[in-house]
């Protein structure tokens, strides 16, 4: 007994030896889950841990607390589809040719013609669910797809499950079930988000014993602008019992912000449940800021302060977009990162955290890079020159087509129509109310020079003067009728 008792430390010792390697070993045999959270429309302040007045968010603030919250993250366009395109490819918009919304606003008096763009996802180019699925994962796209219709829907793009995913920038039929979606087992009445999240959620349990990618692209914030009942009388009574809220005041897109936020709160608490959260690497962004305006009124639905207009825009409001990585052991509790990142960094930044190499031909022509440095530690330098953006088309919103370059905190926007620019120092003039470009006449030189040879390098396709251009009609939309032709003349997908 006496004996035995004496190796006791031993025996434990040895069980510490050898259960450490196990455990080492069942880490590297299980690859991260990636879950990437894409919210349609959602602005930079329309969250609560970044500022909303409003808007109730406990789950999202919850993530941001325990993961790191970036505070000048971009969407890489100022519109839908582009910015998916670069999520899925890592590549700029201007690059893929990928640069309107699918099929585009028409605005045949306008001053510039846009140039002949792609409608859809080329299948040349290798998508983050493509490389994922051919590393053993198993991928799915839960939501709005709009990157192309019949060829070019994600089964056609390396999902192995889709749901919900069509070449519609909005829910067809609107947010109450039935709509025109295919969604079998929907229930009449029903919030579409509530029903994408069941079938998330199912989607994780089924894939509990395997690594999986679930990419969930919600359809809210989007237009039509309808939330559940409940939460729309909730806040009805939140605005009546006051104070008023300086930003945000529509119950209904505050009920769809709500719904929003509790659906990803239902998918973190599925993970703790079936003990995956460990394990699982979640991402939360937006494609492009508020809706801010629309005919070039503000449209009452969001406000973006303090930053300047909404979706569709060359400012802030266009394009700076919340987006929090929780990326368990790496990521600390309640990080801030200050440096510039865009939707083309999802790609690398998702491969190098799985470790996976993916294809170098399509590796080549990535325009983002790895955000690990930054998620491991928030201070630290990706030491990236600049980013950009390029939007050769006129949105209904009021705003014409535009580049734009930000570098370290110097942005410069260049305006189509007259090759104008805009200065704007964005530490000192968040709101960009002050264009200083007279000021600083060697920094617009040297910016644009900067913004040309980018243009340059990813071929990008510039808007050309409209014949039919009627200055006393030009913002005025196409009649649908000529919509329908044209959209047809477009390329079709490829199969
Ligand atoms: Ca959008």
């Amino acid at each position: 007994m006496r004996s035995q008792n004496r190796l006791l430390p031993f025996y434990f010792f040895l069980a510490l030896f050898m259960a450490a390697p196990l455990a080492a070993r069942i880490e590297t045999e299980r690859p991260p889950n990636i879950i990437l959270l894409l919210a349609d429309d959602l602005g930079w302040n329309g969250i609560g841990c970044y500022g909303s007045d409003f808007h109730e968010t406990p789950n999202l603030d919850r993530l941001a607390a325990r993961g790191t919250k970036f505070l000048d993250a971009y969407a890489a366009c100022t519109v839908c589809s582009p910015t998916r395109a670069a999520a899925m490819t890592g590549i700029y918009p201007a690059r893929l040719h990928v640069t309107n919304w699918i099929p585009g606003t028409k605005m045949p008096k306008a001053k510039l013609s846009p140039p002949d763009w792609t409608l859809y996802l080329e299948q040349r180019h290798a998508t983050i669910a493509e490389v994922l699925r051919d590393g053993g994962y198993k991928t799915a796209h839960v939501g709005k797809w709009h990157l192309g219709g019949e060829g070019s829907l994600p089964e056609n793009h390396g999902f192995d499950i889709d749901i919900g995913g069509t070449d519609r920038g909005s829910p067809p039929g609107g947010y109450f079930l039935p709509n025109n979606l295919d969604l079998p087992g929907a229930k009449e009445g029903e919030y579409l988000t509530d029903h994408l999240t069941k079938q998330a959620l199912k989607l994780i349990d089924d894939w509990k014993e395997e690594a999986f990618f679930l990419y969930f692209a919600y359809y809210n914030v989007h237009t039509p602008i309808q939330g559940r009942a409940d939460l729309v009388e909730r806040y009805k009574e939140k605005l009546e019992a006051g104070p008023t809220p300086e930003q945000h005041t529509n119950p209904v897109y505050a009920a769809m912000t709500h719904s929003l936020d509790q659906s990803v709160g239902r998918i973190i608490q599925r993970l703790k449940k079936l003990g995956l959260d460990d394990n699982t690497v979640v991402i939360f962004s937006s494609d492009n800021g508020g809706l801010s305006h629309k005919g070039g009124n503000p449209t009452g639905i969001t406000r973006n302060d303090p930053l300047r207009r909404g979706k569709g825009a060359a400012f802030e409001g266009g394009t700076r977009v919340p987006l929090i990585v929780k990326w368990p052991g790496v990521t600390p509790a309640g990080g801030i990162c200050t440096e510039p990142v865009s939707t083309v960094d999802f790609y690398p930044t998702i491969l190098d955290i799985v470790d996976i190499q993916g294809d170098p031909g399509h590796n080549a022509n990535v325009d983002g890079i790895s955000l690990v440095p930054v998620l491991e530690a928030p201070g630290a330098s990706l030491g990236r020159d600049a980013l950009f953006w390029h939007f050769p088309h006129y949105h209904a919103g009021g705003d014409s087509p535009y580049g734009a370059v930000r570098a370290g905190n110097w942005k410069l926007i260049e305006f189509y129509e007259e090759m104008d620019t805009e200065l704007y120092h964005l530490k000192r003039d968040l709101s960009e109310s002050k264009n200083v470009a007279d000021q600083h006449p060697e920094k617009v030189a040297r910016l644009r020079k900067q913004l040309h040879a980018w243009r340059d390098s990813v071929a990008a396709q510039m808007p050309v003067p409209n014949p039919d251009y009627d200055p006393e009609n030009a913002r005025e939309g196409a009649p649908k009728s000529l919509k329908g032709k044209k959209a047809k003349e477009k390329k079709t997908p490829q199969p």
